[in-house]
């Protein structure tokens, strides 16, 4: 039976789950009072119900047919990445439209917690994916068509050294992100989906991920609150908090205003999906902290060695950021969506207050490109914690023995000027274009496992001091790039 794509969505966003009819059973019936994200705060909240809506309606945008996790940034609790390979495509097609579509999550469900889904499913496909499916149409991203293997030098990785090797092969079609609030919603709605799809897949590899317990919810695993400074959509969210980056909706979703590339028509309201999984040597961050303080008369040992931390990222670990609060964190601040983003580096223009190379300020130089509105290179992060807490062990050996890091997601209309871009042309780039030999980004940027180095600017103390680091605190295990369609095309193009 073929259903009318409008007709669908509408049904999507009326039901607020179509799963009951196929699979993530009864308890899908029950209405959640409670939502399936986190809230922590500090990060900016999803929009209502009614400004959404009315913002959509005025960018002529439908939020039914735009894959949910697209919009809700770093706020998931648990979250599996399950990776695929076709291995029937006609199955595959058929049951994609029976059985998967029916329970993809929408970007208009996410408003509320009664329309929210037990698990928020999404589907993603990379071009060998889309190829696996006969898909000849060109997306028109040189980045996506080439995959992430082939990417690799470009993003600084040391070759494919510490790849997992399911990255490496070439063969991942798909991947399925689920979450929820609980393990249980999660793991039930794996099995869901990997029922439904049965022999016309199989599993490539699977990422498990979470939150952070208690009061680091919301913190990555160096410490920092993160998701912050996501941008708010435009067509999604009008109501940009102070500071916040209000981008074009056609900087996320292709085919949407100021999307300037040529797509096919069934591309659009779908965004690209940028994956990484970036393993975090946090007991080593937190030595390389300690071994090299910022010395400061008025500062303990332990205070410069925080000041130098928070000066790498551009933000200390509650989220203030060092433009406002340079010297000490300001818990309150880092709460306070009012104010805890609420600069732009203009005033002084230089690196006192916070340095040229610090992981947010080569990722959004703000006013040191003009206005936030000459940046083109916005991207929407989606990334959520995976691997434990770091055991007791590790902390006093001051060695990671158990894998951890961040499962990287990041959405755009164009890899090559989003995520590309950002890690090559400033995380991994010591001559900045706002200041020559700044240095790396000394946590993300990349040297193909070369050593790193800041010149000058880190430490207010002492501009001429320079910095070398000779090992990575975030090592690449690889990944791809995929294309996260809207249902439409789900329905119309994909199974069909
Ligand atoms: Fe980054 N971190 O703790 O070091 N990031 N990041 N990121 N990041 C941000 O402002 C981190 C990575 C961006 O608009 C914060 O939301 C870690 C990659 C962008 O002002 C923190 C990893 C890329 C922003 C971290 C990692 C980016 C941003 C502050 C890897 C792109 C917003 C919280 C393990 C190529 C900048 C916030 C703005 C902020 C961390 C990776 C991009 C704490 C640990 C690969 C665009």
């Amino acid at each position: 039976m073929k259903i009318a794509v409008s007709a669908f969505a509408g049904l999507v966003c009326t039901l607020g789950l179509v799963s009951a009819v196929h699979g993530q059973d009864a308890r899908s019936l029950e209405k959640r009072s409670t939502s399936i994200l986190t809230n922590p705060p500090g990060l900016p909240r999803l929009p209502s119900p009614d400004a959404a809506h009315a913002a959509a309606a005025s960018a002529g945008l439908n939020l039914t047919n735009i894959q949910g996790d697209i919009v809700i940034g770093q706020s998931k609790r648990h979250e599996t990445f399950l990776f695929f390979s076709i291995v029937d495509a006609t199955s595959f097609k058929s049951k994609l439209r029976r059985k998967i579509l029916p329970l993809v999550t929408n970007a208009g469900q996410m408003l509320k917690n009664e329309t929210q889904p037990n698990t928020l499913v999404n589907i993603a496909f990379s071009q060998t994916g889309l190829t696996a499916l006969g898909i000849t149409d060109n997306l028109n991203d040189t980045a996506f068509h080439a995959g992430q293997l082939a990417n690799a030098q470009t993003l600084g990785d040391p070759r494919t050294t510490h790849w997992v090797p399911a990255f490496t092969t070439g063969k991942i079609h798909g991947v399925f992100l689920l979450a929820s609030d609980t393990t249980a919603h999660v793991d039930a709605t794996l099995k869901t989906v990997t029922t439904a799809l049965g022999a016309s897949i199989k599993q490539a590899y699977s990422l498990q991920a979470a939150a952070r317990p208690g009061n680091q919810e919301g913190h990555e695993h160096f410490g920092f609150l993160d998701g912050i400074s996501n941008p708010a959509i435009q067509g999604f969210d009008d109501t940009p908090l102070p500071g916040q980056a209000s981008v074009p909706t056609g900087e996320i979703l292709l085919g949407e205003q100021n999307d300037n590339q040529i797509r096919p028509d069934w591309a659009k309201d779908g965004s690209f999906l940028v994956f990484r999984q970036l393993q975090q040597l946090v007991p080593e961050f937190h030595k390389y902290l300690t071994d090299n303080p910022i010395v400061e008369p008025h500062l303990t040992r332990a205070q410069g060695a925080d000041l130098l931390g928070a000066r790498m990222i551009g933000r200390w670990p509650s989220g203030a950021p060092v433009f406002l609060s340079p010297l000490a964190d300001d818990p309150k601040l880092g709460a306070d969506v009012h104010r805890n983003n609420n600069f732009t580096y203009a005033a002084p223009n230089n690196a006192t207050l916070c340095p040229f190379n610090a992981h947010i300020r080569k990722n959004r130089p703000r006013a040191d490109l003009g206005t936030d509105a000459k940046n083109p290179h916005h991207i929407v992060r989606g990334s959520i914690p995976y691997g434990p807490e770091v055991t007791p062990g590790e902390a006093s050996s001051q060695t990671t023995r158990v894998e951890r890091g961040m499962a990287f997601v990041a959405y755009q209309s164009n890899i090559v000027a989003g995520f590309q871009f950002l890690q090559q042309t400033w995380l991994n780039n010591p001559n900045f274009f706002i200041k020559n030999t700044t240095g790396f980004d000394p946590v993300v940027g990349a040297n193909h496992g070369a050593a790193r180095w800041s010149e000058g600017n880190l430490d207010p103390t002492n501009p001429t001091r320079n910095f070398t680091l000779v090992n990575d605190f975030v090592i690449s295990r690889g990944g791809e790039y995929f294309f996260s369609p809207s249902l439409s095309a789900i329905a119309d193009k994909l199974s069909a």
